[in-house]
């Protein structure tokens, strides 16, 4: 079953010098496909819309600071099963549960600084595609 989901490399990623090598790992599963990808520093109004469940937590000012302290790359990966397929790509939250083999257990220790996002179901990933790519 072909599906969109919405990505972000964290602004952690891009000031580490990670990118090519996440985006590396997207292209070399088989039948994904990047339709759309671009640098760019996520307002807060993008931030709000996009992290709303957590408002109130403990971490979402940290959060909405940190995801707006620099660049992130956003993308649309496109292919069988890529909703559950980049959230097992990237690994849990916690990069030290995280095994390694996934993004956040190869690269990570921060629990803010994950290094990436991918929408967590249908219906998240279309509400995402929405706010970041209207065009698409
Ligand atoms: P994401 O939404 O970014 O794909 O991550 P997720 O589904 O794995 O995790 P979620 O629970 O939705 O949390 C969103 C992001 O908030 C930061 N976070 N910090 N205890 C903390 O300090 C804490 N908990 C969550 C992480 O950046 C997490 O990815
Ligand atoms: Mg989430």
């Amino acid at each position: 079953m072909s599906q969109r989901t919405l990505v972000i490399l964290k602004p952690d990623a891009v000031r580490r010098g990670l990118v090519g090598e996440i985006i590396g790992r997207i292209e070399r599963k088989a039948g994904w496909t990047i339709l759309a990808m671009e640098l760019r520093t996520l307002d807060e109004e993008t931030l709000e819309a996009h992290y709303g469940e957590h408002k109130g937590k403990v971490f979402y000012e940290p959060l909405m600071g940190f995801m707006a302290s620099g660049p992130s790359v956003v993308l649309v990966v496109e292919g069988e099963r890529v909703i559950e397929g980049l959230r097992q790509l990237a690994g849990p939250t916690d990069p030290i549960a995280a095994a390694p083999g996934s993004i956040r257990g190869d690269f990570g220790t921060i629990v803010r600084e994950n290094l990436i996002h991918a929408s967590d179901g249908e219906e998240s990933a279309e509400r995402e595609l929405k706010l970041f790519f209207p065009g698409l």
